[in-house]
């Protein structure tokens, strides 16, 4: 019988030095978590990066990590410092990752970078031709992998290879600014199956595929070498039934309980991210701010938490991020607050899943602005975690989960006016309509989960 074998940068755990040796922990991030339960059910084998540089194990303890991996099916790619810094934090995160979220003047492009990216691939190829047998099917996913297709192809061109995108494909005038786009391109077109978030991402894509490689086609397959490749859209969902239920739970309970005694009264306002440009933390503070100026019968009512998850530190931009939310953080606290009232409660630091789903059932308002983001699953677990149907969405029409949750508040998070008055407008609507909307939401949710997405992504893949 043929199985999955997954590949992506990181596996489902991470592992870590710990006082007693080498320890596994779960890895954070929507993939992982999102697609635990199908695989629970579907078992399939992973590859992926394990999260430490293969300096920092001895010989030893890498045979112990490929040993312990092995026992769940996951398979290790070891990746050194320099991969990880020229491959890794390097070119898929600051040239494929600005790229793709229209920040057109982040981009750094290098050629030892590109060289290491192109090194990545053929080690993650490597280890997934050890892993795959003939039949099985090989399912790629992200930019960090965008060669591997083609790589794979190469050795065996029977395989089923597909490939998923979880980031924005942007269009043709912005992509081409990559100065390696058609290697990228023709490294994608040895996957069978190509997969995007949203329409408009596999516009994009066609469109790149005309104009630079000169492959018409109907939008829906291209032929490649006399070889049909699909190009589908395959909207990532949640497992909605884990957030929905997730308020039985005697830990989220007590933060429930704990997060009303701290608000009292007030209205909770959410914004959680990873600590990433394109889920613009700073103007989505300024709109805030631009609403407490607005709306002063709001003071002492209202606190936004603020969580931001670190990520890719190492990265320059993330680290002025840090700096420039951090002061803008301060300065609504300087210039709003009283000896009584915290208007933002700032947390830098990754929360429990327990607090996680707490806050999405304590808040009232959820805003999610990103200036660009492929799906958003926050978006969606919030949704689906309001048991009661009181929680309104604020939420960026650039982000994919907009084409889904039409019910939200849809905002341009560019006009800052806009979102500061959906702000307004979201804590000021009647119960009623809040149910109405959530519920509408709540059933899409449910019939279109992270199983249902993988089983329509690989129906395809089987299929092609
Ligand atoms: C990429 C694309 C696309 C976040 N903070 C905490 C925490 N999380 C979990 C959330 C959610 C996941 O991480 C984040 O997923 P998003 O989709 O919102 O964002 P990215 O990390 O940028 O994901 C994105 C996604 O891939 C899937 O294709 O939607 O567009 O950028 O599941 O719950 N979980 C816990 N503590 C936290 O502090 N436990």
């Amino acid at each position: 019988m043929s199985r999955l074998v997954m590949v992506s940068n990181r596996l489902p755990v991470t592992v870590r030095h710990q006082r007693s040796g080498i320890g596994l922990i779960e890895s954070s991030g929507g993939l992982a978590s999102g697609l635990h339960s199908y695989l629970a059910k579907n078992p399939g084998a992973w590859v992926g990066w394990p999260g430490l540089a293969s300096e920092l194990l001895s010989s030893s303890q890498r045979q112990q990590v490929i040993d312990e991996l092995a026992k769940r099916d996951y398979h290790p790619v070891f990746l050194t410092r320099r991969l990880v810094t020229d491959f890794y934090l390097g070119f898929a995160n600051r040239a494929l990752w600005p790229l793709a979220h229209y920040f057109t003047q982040y981009p750094v492009y290098s050629q030892r970078q590109w060289q290491a990216y192109q090194q990545g691939n053929e080690l993650f190829t490597e280890q997934t031709l050890h892993q795959a047998k003939p039949d099985d099917l090989i399912w790629v996913h992200d930019y960090h992998l965008l060669l591997a297709p083609e790589m794979l192809r190469r050795e065996r061109p029977g395989q089923k290879i597909g490939f998923f995108l979880h980031i924005p494909f942007p269009e043709f005038e912005v992509f081409r600014q990559l100065p390696w786009r058609t290697e990228v391109l023709a490294g994608l077109l040895g996957a069978d199956v190509i997969g995007f978030h949203t329409e408009g991402d596999r516009q994009h894509f066609a469109d790149c595929l005309a104009r630079l490689l000169g492959l018409g086609g109907n939008g829906r397959q291209v032929l490649v070498d006399g070889r049909v490749v699909t190009l589908g859209v395959y909207p990532m969902g949640i497992d909605s039934g884990r957030f929905a239920s997730a308020g039985s739970l005697p830990a989220v309970r007590r933060q429930i309980a704990h997060l009303r005694r701290q608000m009292g009264e007030r209205h909770l306002i959410l914004s959680l991210d990873r600590l990433d440009y394109s889920k613009g933390i700073p103007r989505r503070l300024e709109a805030y701010g631009r609403f407490l100026k607005s709306h002063r019968e709001w003071h002492g009512k209202v606190t936004l938490v603020a969580v931001t998850v670190p990520s890719r530190q190492e990265v320059t931009e993330y680290e002025s991020l840090r700096r420039n939310v951090a002061e803008r953080v301060g300065e609504i606290n300087g210039q709003f607050g009283t000896l009584g009232w915290v208007p933002i409660w700032y947390l830098h630091r990754s929360v429990p899943f327990e607090l996680l789903c707490a806050l999405y059932r304590t808040a009232e308002v959820a805003l999610v602005t990103p200036l660009r983001d492929g799906m958003n699953l926050v978006a969606k677990e919030y949704v689906a975690s309001q048991e009661n149907g009181q929680g309104v969405l604020i939420l960026s029409e650039t982000a994919g989960a907009a084409a889904e949750l039409d019910q939200a508040l849809i905002v341009n998070p560019f006009d800052l006016d806009q979102v500061a008055a959906a702000l307004a407008t979201a804590l000021a609507m009647p119960e009623e309509e809040r149910r109405s909307k959530n519920a509408k939401m709540q059933r899409h949710l449910a019939g279109a989960t992270v199983e249902s997405w993988a089983e329509s992504f690989l129906a395809d893949l089987k299929r092609d």
